[in-house]
């Protein structure tokens, strides 16, 4: 759906887009006024009925009025994210309250239309209007603004790095340690460095937590966490024990991972760094996070004779430079039959840190208008961030197919974890086969080759999983209340710890704010979208490589260059949020279910691998 609330600055970009006070008599509250000026009502006064006419004619209203702001609003946001200063900050502080506030009223509108009987789609656009919000502010002027300069300045304090004491850290600096360095100090010192940041942001944090939650329920949701999880075309629970049902399914194959990691690990630091029994430390797994361990992959690679490919090192060797992997990725797209990217693209994106200003250089991509599409990373020459750049462009294409064929409130993905997964898709699809197509590698690997593709595949999307689901997981007890502020740290590491088995590597306490050293938090990002991409994307890679005639093994095959895949893909894309997700993905997969026996399948041969060495191991934490 639209999100018509949500000051969403990451990706997909999708601002607020209300401004209310002029408009609430002509649009958001239109119905409610038409009633007053009814001379028979005046005379006899009984509540108004309310129609389905009424209800077509308030979405129709919403609609106009929400795209009136959209693209202005989006600029707002835009320019901050580019250019962050305290000006920049108070004007998209402005623009998100307006937005906030008009969405606001055009939530708690749609409610005078929940018990009558409405055609499906103005049922749906209601609906999208009720649930758009991330954080709905209560209807209190003082509470919107309050909440808005929350958002702003915790977003910036991100981006900006800087501690109180003004004491200033570059996360790509720290990022590059975390991913090369071998010596244990350097990299924990790069760990524990980070996260002297986001102390400061506890309290506006827990603040924003009190404000968003008593929006959520005017809105009628018990807390924020709710309103999150009802956005799935199912009851809010039933999502969340979906969720846990595919983690369910996935766990052996990263408890395999993880044991073998730890294993590998406690050979190169040893035991006094990396105990056998326990959580890794978290400092050494080659990411700020520990989200993702591809950056490790020579200290636990099978020893084959024929080595993974070094992605990094090619893009070297072939002197890439940052646009040129931009260009390589749009190509893929267009080998599918996707029309290139508009050159406003190419003109308004941002593509390197720049060297005089503060940015926020955590990829995102964003849609401005139906013609105006852009990203905005600050891309380094490796690996990684050839697949993050494939990523956002998978946004981009997502959002340009339904932004041409949809309305409003239906431009948005099927659910937020089917944008998540587009660009993974298609980076699923970067083979050594293709690869060699491309000219980045001179010679495909024989067989011999594909577990240490695997491994360095599970590195980076195994290790994932249970990140993807702990972060909500923690945020939902936040907005509940089941974390209370006194333990909003020992929270997080309960889960970390619990689903990753993974710990901090050195003694946290709660005057430490670690959850907000991870940008989503502080970008208020709902997170659970990317593990549900994680398992989304092996279905659509299996499914398009089906229907582009692959017979060999799933990791093997690479959609490159075929239309039909590539039709299928589109014709998924264009139907944004108008169906159901389970509709969705019905119609690309034949499955109405999120079904993890594709990344299974996909991992298979090293799932045999691991569990090989790990044979007289014992694994767990
Ligand atoms: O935030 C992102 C994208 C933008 S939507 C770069 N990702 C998550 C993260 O970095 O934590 C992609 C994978 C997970
Ligand atoms: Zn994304």
């Amino acid at each position: 759906m639209k999100t018509p609330l949500k000051l969403e600055k990451t990706d997909p970009f999708k601002p607020n887009l209300i401004r209310l006070a002029t408009v609430m008599c002509l649009s958001a509250l239109s119905i409610a006024c038409q009633p007053s000026q009814d001379k028979k009502q005046a005379a006899e006064p009984k509540a108004p009925v309310i129609t389905a006419a009424d209800a077509r004619q308030y979405v129709a209203n919403a609609e106009k009025s929400l795209s009136e702001d959209y693209e202005i609003t989006g600029k707002a946001f835009w320019v901050q994210a580019n250019f962050i200063t305290d000006d920049t900050n108070a004007l998209a502080a402005k623009a998100g309250e307006e937005a906030t506030k008009k969405s606001v009223q055009l939530a708690i509108g749609a409610q005078k239309f929940d018990t009558i009987k409405l055609d499906f789609d103005t049922r749906r656009k209601l609906d999208a209007l009720k649930q758009g919000l991330v954080l709905p502010a209560p209807s209190d002027d003082a509470k919107t603004a309050e909440l808005s300069k929350i958002t702003a300045k915790l977003d910036a304090t991100y981006a900006k790095g800087c501690t109180e004491n003004g004491e200033c850290f570059t996360l790509g600096k720290l990022t590059d340690t975390l991913a090369n360095s071998d010596d244990e100090s350097a990299l924990l010192n790069a760990w524990v460095n980070w996260r002297k940041v986001s102390p400061q942001m506890k309290t506006s944090y827990q603040r924003m937590v009190e404000i968003a939650n008593e929006g959520s329920k005017e809105l009628g949701y018990t807390d924020t966490g709710a309103l999150w999880r009802s956005k799935y075309d199912m009851p809010a629970d039933a999502f969340a024990a979906d969720m846990d049902r595919v983690w369910g399914q996935v766990k052996p194959l990263y408890d395999s991972l993880q044991c073998h990691v730890r294993a590998k690990l406690n050979q190169k630091y040893g035991d006094d760094v990396v105990s056998l029994s326990e959580p890794i430390p978290a400092h050494l797994l080659g990411n700020m996070w520990a989200q993702s361990w591809e950056n490790i992959y020579d200290d636990v690679a099978p020893k084959t004779e024929t080595p993974a490919i070094d992605l990094t090192e090619r893009l070297k060797v072939k002197q890439y430079s940052e646009i040129e992997m931009v260009r390589t990725a749009e190509n893929f797209f267009k080998s599918l039959g996707f029309d290139p990217l508009p050159d406003s693209f190419w003109e308004k994106s941002l593509f390197t840190k720049p060297k005089d200003r503060d940015v926020q250089c955590h990829a995102s991509a964003w849609d401005l208008s139906t013609t105006d599409y852009r990203i905005k990373m600050c891309i380094k020459k490796t690996g990684e961030d050839f697949s993050v750049i494939h990523h956002e462009l998978g946004h981009n294409f997502y959002q340009r197919a339904y932004n041409l064929k949809q309305d409003f409130l239906y431009r948005s993905s099927a659910n937020d974890g089917f944008h998540e997964a587009i660009g993974d898709t298609i980076a699923l699809s970067i083979t050594p086969k293709y690869l060699k197509e491309i000219g980045l590698i001179d010679e495909e690997p024989d067989a011999s080759g594909d577990l240490p593709f695997l491994m360095k595949k599970a590195l980076e999307g195994v290790s994932f999983l249970p990140f993807g689901l702990m972060v909500d997981k923690w945020r939902w007890g936040v907005f509940s209340g089941e974390i209370p502020t006194d333990q909003y740290n020992k929270g997080w590491w309960d889960l970390r710890e619990k689903y990753q088995g993974v710990k901090a590597p050195v003694e946290r306490s709660e005057s430490d704010f670690d959850p907000g050293a991870k940008y989503h938090v502080p970008g208020n990002t709902p997170y659970s979208r990317y593990f549900l991409a994680r398992i989304l994307q092996f279905q659509f890679h299996r499914e398009l490589c089906k229907i582009s005639g692959n017979e060999g093994p799933l990791h093997r095959c690479s959609i490159y260059g075929n239309k039909e895949a590539g039709a299928k893909l589109n014709a998924m894309l264009e139907m944004g949020a108008s169906k159901p997700w389970q509709d969705a993905l019905e119609a690309m997969t034949g499955q109405r279910e999120m079904d993890a026996t594709a990344i299974i399948d996909y991992f298979a041969p090293l799932k045999t691998w691991l569990d090989e060495q790990n044979k007289e191991r014992q694994c767990g934490w």
